[in-house]
């Protein structure tokens, strides 16, 4: 029984690296209180929900999870334009997109208040524009995007109230100079949103907060991304900042539900890449991408029954809420996600 209790909240904890469920450690088994304070493993079990969150000394987790996101529709502040209306200013309009990632993250803990990350993802992105007065046509890019690298530092740990500092960077591994065929012809440059990295260093000084009771908790996730430096085309992305805030119940120890809601505000691309003309597309101007987004989120997560008590497996499902986006862009429809993970000590 200890074993399951600890391995589930291990894997459990693996599953809230993408998913935003808390699954919460059975409060009736006293082998919990064994394994080491109670605040402790407090934190282990209510930090499912959490996207950041640490493990005990020595423990590795590994884990996947696929997502996709579809755009549709394109808005310019909060109203939804037509082809046309685009058309008056651009040649071509985007029409819908989808953005497909698969992530894989390794996480390590040297102590029990500190946690190592590292996470790399592989990329698919599908455009399909609208020239004016020529047939519709599609853009295709796909590789590695940028590897972000994480510590997580348990600063407080109290009964109810913990307080995690994230510092973290991003690597430019992913390509800003992926090109397919376009209306303009073979082999042109792709606008900012088929690249598949930012070119330039990110630096990520995040903090969260995670609240926890029995079979309740709830979470707040601040995580910046700030752009250093020009990249090799003389532009660098707008600085991202992201908030997320959650709250899960874990009626079972198997099994986690989750609410949240994740906001998202990018600034204005600045500088300009040379390759890119503005007036052909409203995605090739660097003042167009920026904007916010407010998601509703809900999440589940199980564990696998047995031998497979290290397995977490978790979905999750994101709508828009709210979305006001600077000039002509395509806006989010929906976003799904799917992941497992695994969680194990030596
Ligand atoms: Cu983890």
């Amino acid at each position: 029984m200890r074993l399951f209790s600890k391995s589930f909240v291990l894997a459990a904890l693996i599953g809230s690296c993408f998913c935003t469920t808390a699954l919460a450690a059975d409060p009736e088994d006293p082998e919990l209180v064994d394994i080491g304070s109670l605040d402790f493993e407090e934190m282990l079990s209510t930090s499912l929900l959490v996207v950041h969150h640490i493990h005990r000394k020595g423990e590795w987790m590994v884990s996947y999870e696929f997502s996709h996101m579809a755009m549709t529709d394109v808005l310019d502040g909060q109203e939804s334009v037509s082809l046309d209306q685009v058309h008056e200013d651009f040649m071509t309009s985007p029409v819908s997109m989808t953005m497909q990632m698969h992530m894989a993250h390794l996480m390590y803990a040297p102590s029990d208040r500190v946690t190592l990350m590292v996470m790399t993802h592989v990329m698919s992105n599908a455009m399909t524009n609208q020239p004016f007065g020529m047939k519709e046509f599609e853009v295709k890019s796909a590789g590695f995007g940028d590897l972000e690298l994480m510590a997580h530092w348990s600063a407080i740990e109290g009964k109810v109230h913990h307080l995690l500092v994230l510092p973290g960077v991003s690597l430019p591994t992913g390509s800003i100079k992926r090109r397919d065929a376009t209306a303009m012809g073979p082999n042109q440059k792709l606008p900012y949103p088929m690249q598949l990295g930012a070119g330039t260093l990110g630096l990520q000084p995040g903090v969260g907060y995670l609240g926890q009771t029995d079979q309740w908790s709830w979470s707040l996730d601040l995580l910046p991304r700030l752009y250093i430096g020009n990249n090799s085309a003389d532009y660098r992305l707008g600085n991202r900042y992201k908030v997320a805030a959650r709250v899960s119940a874990s009626p079972f120890p198997w099994i986690a539900g989750g609410l949240g809601l994740r906001g998202q505000r990018v600034d204005k691309i600045a500088g300009q890449d040379e390759e890119l003309m503005p007036p052909m597309t409203p995605s090739a101007v660097a003042d167009n991408l920026s904007g916010e987004r407010l998601e509703g989120v809900v999440t589940l997560a199980v564990q696998l029954p047995g031998k497979l008590d290290g397995v977490v497996v978790n979905v999750e499902g994101a709508l828009p809420v709210y979305e006001r986006l600077d000039g002509p862009q395509l806006a989010t429809a929906f976003t799904l996600k799917g992941g497992c993970s695994l969680t194990w000590a030596f």
